[in-house]
């Protein structure tokens, strides 16, 4: 490596390692690796999978990709005979912000563990230009900027594979471009980014504004551009068109270069279509096959057993339904066979709550899903269960068979070999390396529960976590944090029903008691991070209260030694790969019933931090496998929160006016301090929002939230006791290993 190295270095920048800087290292590293993935094989067989996501969350790739290369170490060990820390080099590579959150985190996970189990399989999407915007804060509010992470010199590699993308007004031309996916110690796949030649990105302005009409120029810029008007609406189904039809031209090509016949397709190829932002594949597979000659029985029919459907939420305002009128303005090729998949499911059901096309003309497009996939999976058990016995009860009594269970998991080689190496190789040392390989292999730690030096070491790993984190949060936003104290971290997407406005609301609680004499027996560092959707105002007040309620702690004298509150700006997967060592409490507080899954709960876990969480998600699942002892649960179960949405049970008011406690704390947030720090408009908003509405039942969990979380604190004194449960936590996280989760979509949907 040293002697590729300097030879790279002195040909591309005329220097040797000694005289480079970090970038120019950082670009001769990723010429080197680009080279020796090159010569990998891909993955091949019979049977491939196309995994189309409008996300695919990767984060910066250098040091993953050096660890499935087996490179890792060694690189490391040249740079620092050369005083060079791999981690500075790390800072010099952009991250790509193509995802949001989960979904597309999940997509990420799943392409190393496809490479990894070396089963054929591509991803397929979109290569915004400027992904999801990037958050800075002002005035304690979220300001959003464009996020460019293409460079010119990256992991993107240009390929001739070009195809024609019809719209009523405009036919535009892609060009494909694809990042090497290697799986750890063997194997290797693709993701496939298509994007337009014609993107021009001098038309943002101000921030991320720009004319959303202008889709030759502006198609692949944004994740998400805002549709809270119609032109964002048209915006996004111009994109999700321009996804699927590139995606379908692709499947097609490949598998008649691989010399099969398309009447034969579903033998040979299973597309899994990640929520459904894929979904008009379907029908454009179906219009394309037509156009080959096919009879639109057998085009249907081919189709149906080619595809495959994942739900990630039950949320109504995140399942899609596109006015057909819209869709008649930009694809009006796709409705005559959307009308024909609805006409036939009228004509085999007689219940309207499955027809594709509603009353109002909408088209719901999970029902397309259901109709025409062969399998319908959600991402956690309750989840699972949710969707079977209530959200699409009427779709699971028609088809049983098609319904299934896939736990999401997340890859150990970024969240425990990347992020935490200390960590790592200490587990190898107890335990072996089988590990990596084979997660379960985890519960070896088990034994050493009552190994006082086993423990011990531990801390002082989660310590020195801890310092990194204190140094890293120094430098990157000057802020200083005491690494004596817990820290207790919140980071996802900002969204009322992960309730990040309930754990502020135990940051006012925790102010009020300091400021009555109660000191906490250790310091907190309450960390959150979390972005917000550009048009979604009641998140953006929620992250105003948080910035309010950090300045207003920070500039008390009387609090701030006991109590921190800090908001990480432009929350992010490297980000999430420094907090998560570092963690002590992990926060996972939706309301039961809302978040489908959470990964985030396993990236913790695995790093040894407890959860502090409801019954929600795959937080059951963590319940189930490590026990009361090593998990702290709250609030109502996800029965009781269905039954109040059913009898409209829940009055925020009535809770607000009978709780004195409640009462105190949410009128804090209109307090007169709390006015002087921020702006009255939001949070009037906010404290309106609590008080008389409330979807998301906040108030009916505090009580119990700061209840349990001051038993939690309390328990985390006995330091012993605590190591334990962090230990447990790491041992019971194997199952969570997405290599797990791919091994059963494989066994029963893709059979690759
Ligand atoms: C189209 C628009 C409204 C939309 C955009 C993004 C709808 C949904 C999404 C993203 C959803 C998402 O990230 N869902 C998360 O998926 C994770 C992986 O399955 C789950 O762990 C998590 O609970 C779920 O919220």
């Amino acid at each position: 490596m040293e002697q590729e190295l300097n030879k790279v270095l002195g040909e591309r920048f005329g220097k040797t390692l000694e005289e480079a800087c970090m970038e120019e290292i950082y670009h001769a590293l990723l010429t080197i690796v680009k080279g020796r993935m090159k010569d990998l094989k891909k993955n091949a067989g019979s049977r491939k999978l196309y995994y189309i996501s409008a996300e695919f969350l990767i984060g910066k790739l250098l040091s993953n990709n050096l660890i499935n290369l087996g490179l890792f170490d060694e690189t490391a060990e040249v740079l620092k005979k050369h005083g060079i820390d791999i981690a500075d080099i790390e800072e010099a590579e952009t991250e790509p912000s193509l995802g949001n959150g989960g979904l597309g985190r999940l997509a990420a996970c799943f392409l190393d563990s496809i490479a990894t189990l070396e089963l054929p399989g591509d991803g397929v999407g979109l290569n915004y230009h400027d992904g999801l915007f990037k958050q800075t804060f002002a005035d304690h509010k979220q300001r959003e900027e464009k996020n460019p992470w293409m460079t010119g010199d990256d992991w993107l590699t240009r390929t001739d594979v070009r195809f024609e993308v019809p719209f009523k007004d405009l036919t535009v031309t892609s060009t494909m471009y694809d990042i090497d996916v290697p799986g750890y110690k063997g194997g290797k796949n693709s993701l496939h980014l298509f994007d337009l030649d014609s993107v021009d990105e001098s038309i943002i302005h101000d921030g991320i504004e720009f004319d959303k009409e202008d889709i030759r120029r502006g198609l692949t810029l944004f994740l998400y551009p805002d549709d809270s008007d119609e032109k964002g609406q048209l915006l996004r189904i111009y994109q999700q068109y321009f996804m699927v039809s590139n995606a379908a031209q692709l499947i097609l090509k490949e598998t008649e270069e691989r010399g099969f016949d398309l009447y034969h397709l579903h033998e040979h190829v299973v597309i899994q279509i990640n929520d459904t932002h894929p979904t008009m594949v379907i029908p454009e597979l179906v219009r394309l096959l037509m156009a080959r000659g096919f009879n639109i029985d057998t085009a249907i029919d081919v189709v149906r057993k080619t595809c495959a459907y994942t739900n990630h939420t039950i949320l109504a305002e995140a399942l899609e339904k596109w006015p057909a009128s819209y869709l008649e303005k930009v694809v009006p090729q796709l409705m005559p066979i959307i009308r024909e998949l609805d006409k036939r499911v009228r004509r085999d059901f007689h219940d309207e709550k499955v027809y594709i096309i509603d009353e109002q003309e909408r088209v719901h497009m999970a029902h397309i899903d259901i109709h025409y996939g062969q399998s319908v999976n959600g991402v956690a058990a309750l989840h699972t269960q949710i969707l079977e016995e209530s959200e699409l009860k009427p779709f699971y009594d028609i088809y049983p068979e098609k319904f299934n269970n896939k736990t999401n998991g997340i890859t150990f080689r970024r969240w425990l070999l990347h992020c935490n190496h200390e960590l790592a190789s200490y587990v190898e040392e107890l335990i072996g390396s089988g590990y990596k390989i084979h997660a379960e292999e985890l519960e070896k730690l088990l034994v050493y529960q009552e190994d006082e030096a086993v423990l011990d070491r531990l801390r002082q790993i989660k310590q020195n976590a801890k310092l990194d984190l204190k140094k890293y949060l120094k430098s990157t936003q000057g802020v200083e944090i005491d690494e004596n104290s817990i820290y207790d971290i919140q980071v996802k997407r900002l969204h009322e029903y992960k309730r990040q406005q309930m754990n502020a609301l135990y940051a006012i609680y925790k102010y009020l008691e300091i400021k009555k004499g109660n000191l906490p027996k250790r310091p907190i560092t309450m960390i959150f991070g979390a972005k917000a959707a550009p048009a979604y105002t009641i998140a953006k007040d929620i992250i105003h209260l948080i910035l309010c309620l950090q300045e207003l702690i920070d500039s008390d004298p009387e609090v701030s030694p006991y109590l921190k509150v800090v908001m990480v700006e432009n929350y992010n997967v490297s980000k999430a790969a420094k907090l998560i060592p570092a963690c002590d409490i992990s926060e996972q507080i939706s309301l039961a019933s809302k978040e489908a899954s959470g990964t985030g709960n396993m990236k913790f876990m695995l790093n040894g931090a407890v959860t502090l969480g409801t019954e929600d998600g795959a937080n059951v699942e963590i319940h189930q496998l490590v026990g009361d002892d090593n998990i702290y649960i709250f609030g109502k179960s996800s029965d009781e929160v269905i039954k109040l949405y059913e009898t409209s049970g829940y009055c925020s008011r009535k809770i607000y006016e009978s709780d004195s406690l409640v009462e105190e704390l949410v009128d804090f947030i209109i307090s007169k301090k709390m006015i002087l720090t921020g702006d009255p408009v939001n949070l009037g908003r906010l404290y309106k929002e609590l008080v008389s509405k409330d979807w998301f039942m906040t108030l009916l969990d505090l009580r119990e939230y700061i209840a349990v979380k001051e038993q939690m604190l309390a328990d985390y004194e006995d330091e012993r006791s605590w190591a334990r449960k962090s230990l447990v936590n790491i041992a019971k996280a194997g199952y969570f290993s997405s290599d797990r989760t791919i091994e059963e979509y494989n066994k029963d949907i893709w059979h690759l």
